[in-house]
């Protein structure tokens, strides 16, 4: 039999960092591991061609969060363990997920009991964004109903990985595990940095040989509090192509300007986005991949593009705490101003933008 994880935690918390770091330590100790990236909306998301980029073993499941499609996650593990024989494959939700440990664990025990061994409810941690339900209620400029995001996934952990310890001091990372240790008695606390490796192995470790608790919690899924959060968040899909029409342009600083003219204006309208991120494909094989976790915070390029280039096929996926349609007006504008800075033509290929509950969603 072959393990299966789900790893929850808050947008930008570090799933797919955190996952795509076990993936490689698995797959040069002991065993071969294997991705799902499950997101919202259409295919050819920015986590996919990062985690990817880094020599992941990827594959998307998207349209809808794996907790609506179990059929289609069956068939999905079952080829990467029976054809491909992975030995723990590990997905995601999306990082305003919840409820994955009745609609994904329970739902595998029940209706295909014994077929797949379910390795401990993974759930990763963003010390700063913990902050918010930590004793202090420190005000990071989040909606206040996105603590009931926060309480409820940890709620479902079996594990709990507090990441992004290289960020922290000693001090920071004992108040952070004290919390954790309070709020979730009955869940294994790791502290790790899966941007630099530490204590990935520890926690590969542990997930390799045991098995999820498959608790039974109320985290108050459908009810007020998860619609209340819910309704604060929107989310932005777009593909898109610019080209210069004579000579080159610095790549990274056309993306990391388009990336800080959305956040202007995220800023002026009061909104925030706990996840926007841009991913585009260089022509000479190196990738520029930036991160924004807040309009309060400053981008991170996770990779740069190595040299100048004429053309570029570009990826944004946003998160954002932002009605829909002020969203797609922002980004249209933030878009039609940096590519006029910069004298490029743009394609759009594809644009998506709903709001989590936005009436007549399909
Ligand atoms: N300093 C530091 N940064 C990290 C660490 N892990 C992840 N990050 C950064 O945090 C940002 C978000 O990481 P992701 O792995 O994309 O987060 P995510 O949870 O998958 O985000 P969503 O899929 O949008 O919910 C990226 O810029 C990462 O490089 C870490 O251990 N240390
Ligand atoms: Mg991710």
């Amino acid at each position: 039999m072959k393990r299966f994880m789900v790893v929850s935690g808050f947008l930008g918390a570090g799933k797919t960092t955190c996952m795509a770091a076990l993936d490689d330590y698995v797959n040069s100790n002991s065993g071969k591991a294997s991705v799902i990236v499950n997101d919202l909306g259409a295919k050819n998301l920015v986590d996919a061609k990062y985690s990817e980029a880094c020599g992941c073993n990827i594959t998307e499941l998207t349209g809808e969060c794996i907790c609506y499609q179990t059929e289609n996650l069956v068939d999905r593990l079952r080829r990467l363990m029976d054809y491909e024989h992975n030995d723990l494959v590990m997905s995601d939700i999306p990082g305003c997920g919840v409820g994955a440990l009745d609609h994904v664990y329970h739902k595998l025990d029940k209706e295909y009991h014994g077929e797949f061994e379910l390795a401990p409810f993974t759930v990763i941690v963003d010390p700063e964004r913990l902050r918010i339900i930590m004793p202090e209620q420190a005000d990071i400029n989040l909606p206040e109903e996105m603590k009931y995001l926060l309480r409820a996934q940890l709620q479902e952990a079996d594990v709990v990985a507090l990441n992004k310890i290289d960020l922290l001091t000693g001090a920071e990372i004992e108040a952070c595990l004290k919390f954790l240790k309070d709020f979730c008695p009955d869940a294994t606390v790791f502290a790790i940095s899966a941007k630099n490796k530490t204590n990935i192995d520890k926690l590969a470790d542990y997930i390799m040989t045991h098995d999820a608790q498959l608790k039974e919690v109320d985290i108050g899924y459908g009810g007020p509090e998860f619609i209340a959060a819910e309704q604060k968040l929107s989310w932005y899909n777009r593909q898109l192509y610019v080209k210069i029409c004579c000579g080159t342009f610095d790549g990274n600083a056309f993306l990391g300007d388009l990336v800080e003219a959305i956040r202007m204006k995220l800023l002026r309208k009061h909104r925030n986005v706990p996840h926007l991120k841009v991913f585009a494909d260089g022509a000479d094989g190196t990738i520029c991949k930036i991160s924004l976790l807040g309009v309060d915070y400053d981008m991170q390029y996770d990779s740069r593009l190595a040299q100048p280039c004429a053309d570029l096929p570009v990826i944004i996926n946003a998160r954002a705490a932002c009605e829909s349609q002020l969203l797609a007006e922002i980004m249209d504008e933030a878009l039609k101003e940096t590519a006029k800075e910069y004298n490029l033509d743009t394609v759009v290929f594809f644009t998506e933008c709903f709001g989590m509950m936005d009436e007549g969603r399909i």
